[in-house]
């Protein structure tokens, strides 16, 4: 609820009025009358939200990973998979070995699933190439998907996602992420933002740290995957450096709280990762909440750890898991999700100037978006005034 009006902010008999792609009106219908629009559609009662906003996925990869899903079941833990060279490394070869187009091609289908249901910006990190080429191909097959339909793509540079093998220790090759990966990938102006997987079986904060300092001469912000698996106050290191955000979170505690509140950093939670690892701590929602850390959820999409193309389940797993309400996990696909990507004077709200980005749902009550399994109320979907 907000403080002064209804639940989600919500105009029970509004309009919304569009200029060049940007919201040009935004109030009740019957205010709407004076503007002389060129065209008019009646939404006929239904409600508009938002364009939704995917802040945090990894889409662009090669093959898949069925096999590893079943050794899963078979016992195998996730980590005992990716010590062993499968996991994140599998997924790596499946990059290195498909051109911009085969990625483009494979990405489709899973960006298309995200937009039938009212997705209008969509994050996707690099991270499978993990050599300067193959990131660059990553990235560069991203921003094509933004080409092919009628998304908002930001790409974000997880070059820090693993170690490949050709190197001896993460030491070594952080140096070569700084030294020539991130100069390369930031000089062909395919990188938003800088990301890196701060966990045990990837990348100590210390190396982090090293890596963010780069990031910021370069003038670029971070963000960090931290505390999923266990606690190393990765959270805590983001908000030293202003991240836009922490994400997955699940071990954080009261300290990086504290510091997440004070920096500003969102709070990115990832159930369909938390739910196929099965994980069963879950993300400190209650510190964040009374700490007035804004949460953003986002799909994770990925081929491992969370093979999951959908918003709307992921909107509800958020509520069923983590106890986020439906008003709560609403504003984490659209005002917070904006706020993680540092867009949020752009996009993520229905507010004058910023970009026409809208969802129209045939639903009596927004609950029902985070309340269905299986099920997409959507009637269509507005990117940019189109
Ligand atoms: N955390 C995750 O959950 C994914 N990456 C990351 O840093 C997993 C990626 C994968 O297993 O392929
Ligand atoms: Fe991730």
């Amino acid at each position: 609820m907000e403080p002064d009006g209804e639940p989600y902010s919500a105009i029970v008999t509004g309009a919304v009025g569009c200029r060049g792609g940007r919201i040009a009106f935004i109030g009740e219908s019957a205010e709407a009358t004076g503007h002389d629009a060129v065209e008019t559609i009646d939404c006929e009662g239904r409600w508009i939200t938002p364009g939704l906003i995917d802040c945090h996925t990894h889409l662009v990869y090669g093959g898949d990973r069925a096999a590893e899903f079943e050794l899963r079941l078979e016992g195998a833990s996730y980590e005992k998979i990716a010590r062993a060279g499968g996991g994140i490394l599998s997924t790596v070869t499946a990059t290195r070995n498909a051109d911009e187009e085969a990625l483009v091609r494979a990405s489709l289908p899973r960006l298309d699933a995200l937009l039938a249901e009212g997705v209008t910006t969509v994050e996707i990190k690099s991270g499978y190439g993990l050599e300067t080429s193959a990131e660059i191909r990553q990235l560069r097959a991203a921003r094509r998907l933004g080409y092919e339909r009628q998304v908002g793509i930001e790409t974000t540079f997880l070059g820090a996602h693993a170690k490949p093998p050709e190197f001896e220790d993460t030491g070594s090759y952080i140096d070569h992420v700084i030294g020539e990966m991130l100069p390369a990938v930031h000089a062909e102006g395919l990188a938003d933002a800088v990301d890196a997987f701060c966990e045990g079986i990837a990348f100590s904060p210390a190396e982090v740290e090293r890596l963010f300092e780069a990031a910021h001469s370069l003038g670029l912000p971070v963000k960090l995957h931290a505390e999923q698996l266990s606690g190393l106050h990765g959270a805590t290191l983001a908000a030293k450096f202003g991240a836009l955000s922490a994400d997955h979170v699940e071990y954080a505690d009261a300290s990086d709280v504290a510091a997440m509140a004070k920096s500003g950093t969102v709070a990115t939670l990832l159930p369909g990762a938390f739910y196929t690892l099965r994980e069963t701590k879950a993300p400190p929602v209650d510190l964040f909440r009374k700490a007035g850390v804004p949460m953003a959820i986002a799909t994770d999409a990925n081929p491992g750890t969370s093979p999951l193309t959908s918003i709307l389940l992921t909107i509800n797993m958020a509520c069923t898991l983590f106890r986020l309400t439906p008003e709560e996990a609403l504003a984490g696909v659209t005002r917070n999700a904006a706020r993680a990507l540092g867009r949020d004077s752009d996009i993520g709200t229905i507010e004058l100037g910023k970009w026409c980005d809208l969802a129209v749902w045939d639903i009596e009550r927004p609950a029902e978006l985070a309340y269905r399994i299986g099920f997409n109320p959507l009637h269509s979907r507005v990117w940019r005034g189109q």
